[in-house]
């Protein structure tokens, strides 16, 4: 892993209907990110947080909030390239899943096969065409692989940001029909809840790890807290039951820490309103913990 950190705020809610998420990242910094990750040896610069919009948010063509989305996708795609053109491995703080669409604009380019860990209980593979909600957040990942509106699409003058084949869903169990057909369409590499319990996170990361190792040349891991069971990351603003454990979580970030692969990362869709004393920020804190080297011993 690389020994300089830039963090990103996004205190995006646009990319869905409920007020919150907007203050993830303060969240994620109250919860002691920044002393968290200089303890185990790093030197991090905060590079504060983008400033969102407030302004009317119509929707157009189906999309909720889309010429905002498209603004704050386009700054946080700037940013983060800069950040990266310093050499600096970029952390970016949601703020809900469509910050995304940015994130992977900015990092993509210098890949040839740029590798997506997408950690979620949702796929985020629908278009306008298939949303049930016309909510972005449900969006990013079809987005990035070239499928949407073309404001999104066209993020950072170039399309796709990354190929099926080199994507791996971790945690999926809340797809929509339009999801399903498109997953099966591409491949796309789906361990589902199902597959966490039959083959355990051991084998799911040994597998994802050894995949990806193979195939790409970097790997973004775009972690969505509703990935983990409520349970344990209560606060977020779409919880389905029957998730990944806190136990399981940790498992797989330091998994993730061995095997060197990652080269950027991302946590999205904390919602402190919605949180019980912070845990959600509070968990995700101690994630990055794993995912940056952290051992019990
Ligand atoms: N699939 C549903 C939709 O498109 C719900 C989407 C998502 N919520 C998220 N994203 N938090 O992972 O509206
Ligand atoms: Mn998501
Ligand atoms: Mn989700
Ligand atoms: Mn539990």
């Amino acid at each position: 892993m690389k020994k300089q950190i830039s963090i990103i705020g996004v205190p995006m809610d646009l990319g869905q209907s409920r007020r919150g998420v907007d203050m993830g990242p303060s969240a994620i910094r109250y919860a002691g990110v920044v002393e968290k990750l200089e303890a185990l040896g790093y030197s991090v610069e905060d590079c504060g947080d983008l400033s969102i919009g407030r302004s009317e948010r119509p929707t157009h063509q189906g999309l909720k909030n889309l010429k905002a989305v498209a603004k704050a996708s386009d700054e946080l795609y700037r940013m983060v390239k800069r950040e990266v053109g310093k050499g600096r491995f970029p952390l970016v703080l949601g703020g809900d899943h469509s910050i995304a669409i940015g994130t992977l604009a900015g990092i993509s380019r210098p890949y040839k096969n740029l590798g997506v860990i997408w950690y979620d209980a949702h796929g985020d593979l629908n278009t306008e065409a298939t949303s049930p909600s016309g909510n972005i957040h449900g969006m990013p990942l079809a987005v990035s692989l070239g499928y949407g509106h073309s404001l999104l699409t066209s993020i950072g003058g170039y399309q796709p940001k990354v190929k099926p084949e080199n994507i791996v869903i971790i945690g999926a169990r809340a797809l929509d029909d339009g999801e399903r057909v498109f997953i099966k369409e591409k491949g796309i590499r789906v361990y589902t809840m199902h597959e966490i319990d039959r083959l355990g996170m051991t084998q799911v990361m040994n597998e994802t790890i050894e995949y990806l190792k193979e195939n790409t040349d970097g790997v973004h891991l775009s972690l969505d807290l509703d990935g983990l069971d409520p349970d344990d990351a209560p606060g977020v603003g779409t919880p389905v039951y029957g998730g990944i454990s806190y136990r399981e979580s940790h498992l797989a970030m330091e998994m993730l820490s061995e095997s060197d692969l990652v080269t950027s990362a991302e946590f999205v869709e904390i919602n402190p309103i919605l949180d019980i004393r912070n845990k959600t920020a509070d968990v995700a804190v101690e994630l990055l913990g794993s995912l940056f080297g952290e051992r019990l011993l």
